[in-house]
């Protein structure tokens, strides 16, 4: 029997930060969750959800995904990029939950089932200084993290990327305006690479150690930096680059062995083609949420497993609880897995998206529910919990120049 899409809602709600969740609805009444959430531009999402998309699925088979996913993608004529991808992302993620609850089988079972016993995690660790950073990941290791991207303060720039005053690293700021920070690459290479060797000297030979850039050296910079950092050893070194300008990567690739990771504001597996063909990147960082969802990033992770590129799938806050059980059943069932990022959360959101998946001793697991394993609290409301304007902040160099952030 044909178990066709009746309706669909889409729930905006800030518990602590905002979120923009899809719920599909089928004719017997079956539901099924999908994450758009698009920090800092989260009401574009609702919007192209709720006027453009939610009534163009009324009465489509749910169990026909892939076919969904092309009506959605080629259908519309204007494709890709992190709105429309986002979208895309939701009604995926809801209807493959809705397929897995009818098979009665947690989602990664439909996938081809699990190729390990759990997934490696790793947390933010930030600080200001040596020792901050070092508290911070003391307090990350007691969690059980085997695992840390370390971001730390640098003398000279007043606000460092990935440096918070409190513990949780949160981007996105609720302001009427982007909020301005600063950056000199000078600054950074000069003292950088000095950083992070003591804080290898004081983590021990095993720990394992990230650090990202976040998009904002240039080529030969970014080459330098990775040759400094080779005795670091890091797991990987991330978003080195801008990540459009994709030949970068060839020149950082001549002059060192540093593992590179790219691709949090990838959306399609067309910007993941050429890196990966070339070898010029070790781990593609996209998320479910914003690269079309379930049946877009196998695709983008079987493409990788041909070239060797391993995943490292963007889990940052902004990434809801329903985002992250997605990534958590393909990491399971990929055979090419690299590490999953993943912040602990404030235990409100926990509550209002109680989830299957677990975290333990550093290591998360999908869980063993039908679906993905999330379900909405009926206390997420848009009432309850308003939309909170917000932006990411905007970054400047120092004489006032838009900068990448
Ligand atoms: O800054 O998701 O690796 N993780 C990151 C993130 C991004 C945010 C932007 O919304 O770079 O923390
Ligand atoms: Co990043």
């Amino acid at each position: 029997m044909v178990e066709k899409i009746a309706s669909g809602e889409v729930v905006v709600a800030s518990p602590g930060r905002n979120f923009v969740t899809l719920r599909l609805r089928t004719e017997s009444g079956i539901t099924g969750l999908g994450d758009a959430t698009l920090n800092g531009r989260e009401l574009a999402v609702a919007s192209y959800l709720r006027d453009h998309v939610v009534p163009a699925l009324n009465g489509r088979d749910a169990q026909a995904i892939e076919d969904t996913w092309m009506y959605l993608y080629k259908g519309a004529y204007w494709r890709g990029g992190p709105v429309t991808m986002a979208a895309i992302a939701a009604v995926d993620m809801a209807l493959w939950d809705i397929k897995a609850k009818m098979a009665g089988l947690p989602l990664y079972q439909l996938l081809g089932g699990a190729c390990r016993e759990r997934v490696l995690a790793y947390a933010h660790t930030t600080g200001s200084d040596i020792n901050g950073l070092m508290r911070s990941i003391e307090k990350a290791q007691e969690d059980g993290y085997e695992a840390f991207r370390v971001q730390i303060g640098i003398p000279g720039i007043m606000d460092t990327y990935g440096v918070s005053a409190s513990e949780y690293y949160e981007p996105a700021l609720r302001d009427s305006q982007p909020a301005r920070f600063h950056w000199d690459a000078e600054t950074y290479l000069r003292q950088i690479p000095k950083l992070l060797r003591d804080i290898r000297a004081q983590c021990g030979e095993e720990a394992i150690l990230l650090h990202d850039v976040h998009h904002r050296l240039a080529p030969v910079q970014a080459a330098r930096l990775a040759r400094d950092l080779e005795e670091v050893r890091l797991f990987w070194l991330e978003d080195v680059t801008p990540s459009d300008d994709q030949d970068a990567l060839s020149l950082v690739r001549q002059h060192s062995t540093t593992p590179l990771a790219i691709g949090e504001v990838f959306n399609t597996i067309w910007q993941c083609k050429a890196l990966m063909e070339g070898h010029l990147i070790d781990y593609i960082r996209m998320s479910v949420t914003h690269g079309g969802g379930v049946t877009h990033l196998r695709k983008v992770l079987w493409l990788a497993e041909l070239h060797q590129v391993k995943s490292g799938l963007h889990g940052p806050s902004d990434v809801s609880p329903v985002g992250m059980a997605a990534s958590l059943h393909l990491d399971f069932a990929i055979s090419n897995f690299g590490i999953q990022e993943y912040q602990q959360r404030p235990a409100l959101i926990d509550d209002l998206f109680p989830h299957a998946y677990s975290f333990r001793d550093g290591y998360l697991y999908p869980g063993e529910e039908s679906g993905l394993g999330v379900t909405l609290s009926d206390a997420l409301t848009a009432e309850k919990y308003p939309y909170v304007h917000g932006y990411l902040p905007v970054n400047y160099l120092m004489d006032g120049t838009v900068h990448e952030w």
